[in-house]
């Protein structure tokens, strides 16, 4: 049993009601179980194959779940990198390595799911680009049509590819990503199209099992950190709160201080944070390479600083410059290929340690969001092109060896 709960007047609402946000006072809603009378234990996670369906106990989905094999993504250990960090071993949570390359597909498993629940028709999101791409795949495996809005010449290609491939009727609107989700956010209201943005609180459902995962990989030890980046809020918020339920169910003794990155040029939930305010002054123009992250006003920020506040954590920003060079030491050193808004986490925790905020031997997870691929034309922009040669042996041992 469960209800969906306001942050703010918690207010009650059923399952079944098609809300984002509370009727009466417009604060967030978050899913709120009764697990009372029920007896959840580590043995019932045991012997089973890691995937985000392992949890279903623990998520508000009913029917047979719409689903493409998610989660079950590597935990690394980072040893160099680490060591090049100066703070020894550290673990990468590699979301890139879901179906459609990021953490979004923990999210629209759930969301979509619930969508044909609730006899949803049609399912919509504004997008920085991985969340579009998600819901594209979700809805045509549900056989249900998807709208996304992405804000026009900065969605990175990878992610484009993939929404108009599986479907999705894809809009690119000449505005930025916050312009994006309130034209959304009318046309859902307006319409009866189900909207699957992170205000959506099952969407984050799926999200909060990246914790889940992360205490069953370290053999149910809870880290002392997890780091990860920061854009519309919802992941932070997300991950927070599964830590929390497992805490609340007995099944672990602590809960990580969550730790979220921003880039420089959109950093708003930092700038909250170094005030020690409960809410964000929006950035009206942000710009970053990590595109993904790059969002002035986001709607789950009240959420986050609260899992920051209460975890014991914090937030920090990262110049473009650390993220690309965070992006191609995962690369080269780990083997890690992540578009530039996941490498901020590591530019994140290479920065807090030099700062001395990050202590050593502090057991450290950073989520990695999305894979490589998803911006190859970023990559080009930042490594060498390659050698060009005649199709002669001497002329390629020349350039092997020049
Ligand atoms: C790789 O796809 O907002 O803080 O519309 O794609 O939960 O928003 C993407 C966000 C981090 C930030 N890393 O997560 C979208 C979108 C990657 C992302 C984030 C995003 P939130």
């Amino acid at each position: 049993m469960y209800t969906q709960n306001c942050i703010q007047c918690d207010a009650k609402y059923t399952p079944e009601e098609i809300l984002y946000t509370c009727p009466k006072c417009s604060g967030l809603l978050e899913i709120i179980y009764d697990w009372s009378g029920q007896s959840i234990s580590r043995k019932d996670f045991e012997g089973i194959p890691l995937s985000l369906w392992k949890y279903k106990a623990l998520l508000p989905v009913e029917r047979e779940p719409v689903t493409t094999n998610e989660g079950g993504t590597p935990l690394y250990k980072c040893e160099r990198l680490g060591e090049s960090f100066g703070t020894g071993t550290f673990y990468v949570k590699h979301e890139g390595l879901n179906p459609t390359g990021s953490f979004k597909d923990r999210g629209m498993t759930v969301g979509v799911s619930k969508a044909l629940e609730l006899g949803m028709k049609t399912v919509a999101c504004a997008s920085t680009g991985n969340t579009s791409a998600s819901l594209a795949i979700y809805g045509a495996k549900a056989g249900i049509p998807v709208v996304v809005l992405l804000p026009a010449g900065k969605v990175a290609m990878g992610k484009v590819a993939q929404a108009i491939m599986h479907g999705a009727k894809v809009l690119s609107i000449k505005g930025n990503f916050d312009d994006a989700l309130k034209l959304v956010r009318d046309l859902c209201d307006n319409e009866g199209f189900y909207l699957l943005n992170s205000i959506n609180p099952y969407r984050l459902e799926g999200q909060k099992t990246i914790a889940f995962e992360i205490v069953d990989q370290l053999g149910w030890e809870v880290p002392d950190r997890v780091v990860l980046p920061v854009g519309n809020a919802g992941n932070i918020t997300a991950i927070y709160k599964g830590f929390k339920e497992f805490y609340e169910l007995g099944l672990t003794d602590k809960i990580p201080k969550m730790t979220g990155i921003q880039a420089e040029g959109a950093c708003p939930v930092v700038n909250a944070f170094k005030q020690r305010l409960n809410d964000i002054v929006p950035v009206s123009n942000p710009e970053t390479v990590a595109t993904a992250i790059r969002i002035g006003d986001p709607v789950n920020a009240i959420k986050a600083l609260r899992a920051i506040y209460q975890s014991g954590g914090l937030a920090e920003s990262v110049s473009d410059e650390e993220i690309i060079a965070a992006q191609k030491d995962l690369a080269r050193i780990e083997g890690i290929g992540v578009e530039p808004a996941s490498a901020s986490s590591v530019a994140g925790f290479r920065k807090l340690f030099g700062m001395g905020i990050i202590e050593p031997g502090e057991t450290v997870v950073c989520v990695t969001t999305g894979h490589l691929l998803k911006d190859p034309e970023e990559v080009l922009s930042i490594c060498e092109s390659p050698i060009e040669v005649e199709a002669t042996a001497e002329s390629v041992r020349k350039a092997v060896f020049s």
